[in-house]
């Protein structure tokens, strides 16, 4: 593996599971793997998760770690070609990539979708930028489009949790007051889609996602019906994907909030969720506090999925 931005990038699952697997029960065996091999971590968003994790994941892997926050510290970074740059960004990413990449081994790029041009977010515009100009191995720690690392360590969550080889696991839509990326949600849809899982989407009209993602995932529009006998709930919020409503909030509908009663309706579901999660929007005290929540295990899995990845991306050096 050079680039990872896909869970599809995994390869065979049941491969990739037995290496995470491997890693969780071996933090430390790949210590040499790491030894005088540098990793950037570059964020032009916020993170608590992914900083953590996979700084860790990293350290287990014996490698040296720099961490940069682009708007706090660096120079404001100009991403668009052909400007006059008489404003107040003193650098372009087509010097600074190329100069970051002279620094590290690998790099690691955060940068949500900006919701300014979907054609922008949707073609990856800056972290296929950092494939191109770095000259290093990139890895997304949430782009536009996708989360994989989030994905894989969902993935790994489920194989852990699950009572039988073919769970049925829904992905609810749930209220939020600020416009979120479809990145989380493209992303498990898309690792739903390459497992043998039985797969529901549920969301209010309007939060159709990319088809791309939804693949061959049943969309159910009633979120009672989506959660009947399920095994896994995994909530989460996204702005509208759909035509001119693009990154938009069409409603904050709080009857969507998973709560105890709609949890009734499942076969006794384990609760996910990515986090951060705003409680008593997307989730009850109740639900997320419950011996079925499982969103710390879920988070903990994070460095597994990040050392597993790192680890193939060292070994391709
Ligand atoms: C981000 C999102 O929804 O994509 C990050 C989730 C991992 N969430 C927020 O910005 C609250
Ligand atoms: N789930 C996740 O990626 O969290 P952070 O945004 O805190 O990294």
């Amino acid at each position: 593996m050079r680039h990872f931005t896909s869970v599809k990038q995994l390869g065979d699952l049941k491969e990739a599971f037995a290496k995470a697997r491997y890693v969780k029960e071996n933090p430390f065996a790949d210590q040499a793997l790491g030894r005088n091999r540098t990793l950037l971590m570059l964020f032009f968003n916020s993170s608590l998760r992914t900083r953590l994790s996979t700084q860790k994941a990293a350290m287990n892997l014996g490698m040296n770690v720099i961490v940069l926050d682009v708007n706090q510290g660096a120079w404001k970074l100009e991403t668009e070609r052909g400007v006059i740059m008489d404003g107040d960004r003193p650098e372009h990413l087509l010097e600074a990539i190329p100069v970051m990449g002279c620094y590290c081994d690998v790099i690691g790029v955060r940068s949500f979708a900006r919701f300014e041009s979907k054609e922008d977010d949707y073609n990856e515009k800056i972290l296929e930028q950092f494939i191109r100009y770095s000259g290093r191995p990139v890895f997304s720690m949430e782009a536009a489009t996708r989360h994989p690392l989030q994905t894989f360590a969902d993935m790994i969550t489920i194989e852990e949790y699950k009572k039988t080889e073919r769970p049925k696991v829904v992905m609810t839509w749930a209220p939020h007051p600020k416009a979120l990326p479809q990145a989380v949600p493209n992303s498990f849809a898309e690792g739903m889609n390459l497992t043998g899982y039985e797969f529901v989407i549920t969301h209010p009209e309007g939060y159709e996602l990319d088809p791309a993602f939804v693949g061959k995932a049943r969309v159910e529009y009633d979120q009672d019906k989506a959660f009947e006998g399920a095994d896994f709930i995994y909530a989460k919020n996204w702005a509208a994907y759909s035509g001119d409503n693009y990154g938009k909030v069409l409603n904050t509908d709080r009857r969507w909030t998973v709560d105890s009663r709609k949890m009734a309706l499942t076969n006794n579901a384990f609760f996910m969720h990515c986090l951060p999660v705003r409680r008593n929007m997307i989730v009850t005290d109740e639900v997320i506090e419950s011996p079925q929540s499982i969103v710390i295990p879920e988070a903990a899995n994070r460095v597994v999925s990040a050392q597993t990845v790192l680890k193939e991306i060292l070994l391709s050096l």
